[in-house]
């Protein structure tokens, strides 16, 4: 090794400490390609599963399980196309498991032991390599089964937003924020059909009051990327006295980019939406209900120079649909269709897809590089935010009304209606299926995806 590559190799390390990179602090990938010979031994990438006591408020702490050490887990990000570097350590005593939620990659590192994903061992480390697709806002949590331990799966701080960039997005905004969702401290309810109820709320995991403010200055244009990391719960959130420019749904760029007083959003469900900050004050980003924001699910947005107590305001009527943000193009004719019914079993704990629950249940066999019409009927009172792994699907239908241009990979199924998702067949390898309602998806709601080879 001559001097001069000894000195560009300290400039490397310095500058990849500077940006974030390494075992401490992976909050930042960096964006150019990194010389192969420098990652022998280094991830891109570290996350460390651990215990963790979480102040969500002064004198409001949880005990939970974290990636790193924080909740949410960091914010990663990649670039599309370029192979990535993972290593998980579980410093706990249980096996677990991490998804890459949104991702088109390979059954063996997708993150579900159902599809032949190896978990992370007790006290061990396991490397995963992928190479990150499409662009979006994706992310990632553990894919453990919880049952009825409340403690652990998506039940936990287990989860963190990736952001996989893409060279030519611009980006029609001035400061981006990720928003969170999250719920704390579950107790099961006894009143009807087993459920589950939880005591405090957090975004970017804290209670609405507790965390540092979203600041901003009037004129700027804020990218929100909001998602859902509940375990079981829908919400509705507002910004009062702004509008959301909703520009992509689950990562992927909507048809018709539409301003809403307010958005909706079920366990798994991404919402990217611009707001243009022309309404000095100091607000409450947060939930619809008011007993939510009063347990903790809201956060402050502060224009600069703006001081006083947070204000929300009453948000007009909207009724949240996906087909608000579809477009006019005719879809084209599937080449195969398939039914799914879903209903609660007889005790009203298990869920069946086609009369079955998992692990029992058929599985959805396909042919590659196919489109296949999945019809979704919900004969059960629940509303089941449905999720594909390792594709996206485009919703087709939803509630008898034809439409086009929004697509996804969780799609709410109301109780008592049918849906139906065109779904192209680009990935072989075993894909689950299953409702993001962690207590359902345990309680039965999965099956598999399999490609055959037979033509
Ligand atoms: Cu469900």
């Amino acid at each position: 090794m001559t001097r001069r590559q000894l000195l560009a190799l300290t400039c490397f390390w310095t500058s990849a400490r500077a940006s974030g990179l390494g075992q401490h602090a992976p909050n930042v990938v960096p964006r150019a390609p990194i010389a192969p010979q420098l990652l022998v031994g280094n991830a891109d990438i570290t996350l460390r599963i651990a215990e963790l006591t979480l102040e969500l408020a002064p004198r409001r702490t949880i005990r939970t399980l974290a990636y790193n050490g924080q909740v949410p887990g960091p914010l990663l990000r990649a670039r599309r196309g370029t192979p990535l570097t993972v290593d998980v350590w579980n410093d706990t005593t249980e096996p677990d498991i991490v998804h890459w939620h949104g991702f088109h990659i390979p059954s063996d590192v997708d993150g579900a032991y159902e599809e032949g994903t190896p978990g992370v061992p007790p006290n061990s480390r396991r490397r995963y390599v992928f190479t990150p697709d499409p662009a979006g806002t994706r992310w990632y949590h553990s894919h453990t089964t919880a049952d009825r331990n409340l403690k652990k799966s998506t039940y936990t701080g287990q989860f963190g937003m990736f952001v996989v960039e893409d060279g030519d997005d611009p980006g029609a905004y001035d400061l981006e924020v990720p928003i969170l969702l999250h719920e704390w401290d579950p107790r099961f309810t006894s009143d009807g059909p087993m459920d589950v109820e939880f005591r405090a709320f957090s975004i970017n995991g804290k209670m609405l009051g507790a965390g540092e403010p979203i600041r901003v200055r009037r004129s700027q244009r804020v990218l929100f990327r909001i998602l859902n990391a509940s375990a079981t719960m829908p919400h509705r959130l507002a910004l009062p006295g702004h509008l959301l420019n909703v520009i992509a749904l689950d990562g992927n760029a909507v048809a018709t980019p539409r301003q809403v007083p307010s958005v909706d959003l079920a366990p798994g469900e991404r919402v990217d939406a611009i707001v243009e900050m022309n309404r000095p004050g100091v607000w409450i980003l947060g939930e619809l209900r008011p007993e939510h924001r009063a347990a903790g699910m809201g956060i402050v947005v502060e224009y600069a120079g703006e001081q006083g107590p947070p204000r929300w305001l009453p948000v007009p009527d909207f009724a949240w649909s996906y087909a608000a943000f579809g477009g006019s193009a005719a879809v084209p004719e599937p080449d195969g269709r398939q039914t799914l019914v879903f209903r609660a079993a007889g005790d009203g704990h298990h869920w069946t897809i086609n009369g079955k629950s998992y692990p029992k249940t058929d599985p959805i066999v396909v042919r590659a590089n196919r489109r296949y019409r999945w019809t979704f009927d919900n004969q059960s009172a629940n509303d089941h935010p449905v999720h594909l792994h390792r594709h996206r699907f485009e919703i087709v239908r939803f509630d008898g009304r034809p439409m086009s241009g929004v697509w996804k990979d969780v799609v709410v199924v109301p109780a008592w209606k049918q849906v139906e998702v065109d779904v192209p067949t680009t990935q072989p390898g075993l894909s689950l299926f299953h409702c993001h309602q962690q207590f359902h998806m345990d309680m039965g709601f999965m099956a598999m995806m399999r490609y055959t080879e037979q033509e």
